[in-house]
């Protein structure tokens, strides 16, 4: 398959830096470090970071130098993961085929490696290799500190208050309620969009965009992020639970308000397929060169798990 084809080099990078920038399971206190390496290398698709670096490496042949944020995104990814999963939030016991953090570590133990994670992806986008993590020396210094300023912000915002968290939280005060198609929006644009928006403007920014281009790498971002949860609620219903390693169903069982909910199956597929051509007709004009991002759009778009 194209997209494994495309993705093998990146995510072995992505991976050997995440197991790089994580203390190690013998480190001491062992219980934590154990929980945050048990969530990180639970075989996630490795989405956003290697949005990352496609998008870097649209603009740019020096894209390693977004190889930090990459991983800063997905460790917050996974904090968002383990928290989501707690049972006063979405209280699953299964997420990627295997038992949750707080199933295997307690609740108190997930809820503090949700939080190290989130700390520590800051620590990287701080971090010049002064503090010992050789690979921010190895492909940060390189960058400005307005620019790294700038990404801090950017990743900040779509994982915080006016981003991720805002979406989280009207998704859980709107369990059980009628919602009209404006606050499904709402939900997703931040819960699920706002990281996956992050990770392409990130991408271009530390690829040098100017302003017009990070404009219009956002408009293909947008569709994207979107058609990504519209294709996590068609896999609720219509996926496969072993690929999925998860149980399905479970957004009906919590009267949550999705795509397939509100609009039903056939419309939620329609809309997925809209979306797709939406985001890849931003790609057209770049030619050639948005090649593999144009197959990765494919595969997160028309993705199975
Ligand atoms: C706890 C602040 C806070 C937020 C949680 C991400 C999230 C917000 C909730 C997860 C609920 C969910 C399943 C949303 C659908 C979109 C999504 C983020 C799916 C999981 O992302 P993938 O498919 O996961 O990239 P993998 O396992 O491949 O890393």
């Amino acid at each position: 398959m194209a997209y494994a084809k495309i993705i093998k080099g990146r995510t072995e990078l992505i991976d050997s830096a995440l197991e790089y920038y994580l203390p190690g399971e013998d480190e001491y206190p062992q219980a934590i470090h154990r929980a945050m390496r048990y969530s990180v290398f639970a075989g996630g698709k490795r989405v956003r970071p290697v949005l990352v670096l496609l998008t870097a490496e649209l603009f740019t042949t020096d894209w390693q130098r977004a190889v930090p944020a990459a991983c800063a995104l997905e460790l917050i990814h996974t904090y968002s993961l383990i928290h989501d999963d707690l049972p006063s939030m979405d209280d699953d016991d299964y997420r990627r085929g295997r038992l949750t953090a707080h199933k295997v570590f307690g609740e108190a133990t997930a809820i503090l490696a949700g939080d190290a994670l989130l700390t520590l992806a800051f620590e990287l986008l701080a971090d010049e290799g002064k503090q010992g993590h050789e690979l921010s020396r190895l492909y940060w210094t390189e960058v400005k500190p307005a620019l790294k300023l700038q990404v801090v912000y950017e990743i900040a915002r779509a994982a915080g208050v006016r981003g991720m968290v805002a979406g989280q939280v009207v998704d859980l005060q709107s369990e059980g309620q009628k919602i009209d198609p404006q606050t499904l929006e709402y939900i997703n644009a931040h819960k699920t969009g706002a990281l996956l928006v992050a990770s392409i403007r990130v991408g271009a920014l530390l690829a040098g965009c100017t302003k017009e281009e990070i404009e219009k790498i956002t408009r293909f971002a947008e569709p994207l992020g979107r058609a990504f949860q519209v294709v996590d609620d068609v896999l609720d219903v219509r996926g496969d639970e072993a690929k999925m390693g998860k149980t399905k169903g479970m957004d009906q069982k919590k009267e949550k308000a999705t795509y397939v909910s509100l609009y039903g199956l056939q419309q939620a597929n329609a809309l997925r397929e809209q979306l797709y051509w939406q985001a890849v007709d931003e790609l057209q004009s770049f030619g050639e060169s948005a090649a593999n991002l144009k197959e990765l759009t494919r595969f997160i778009i028309f993705r199975d798990h």
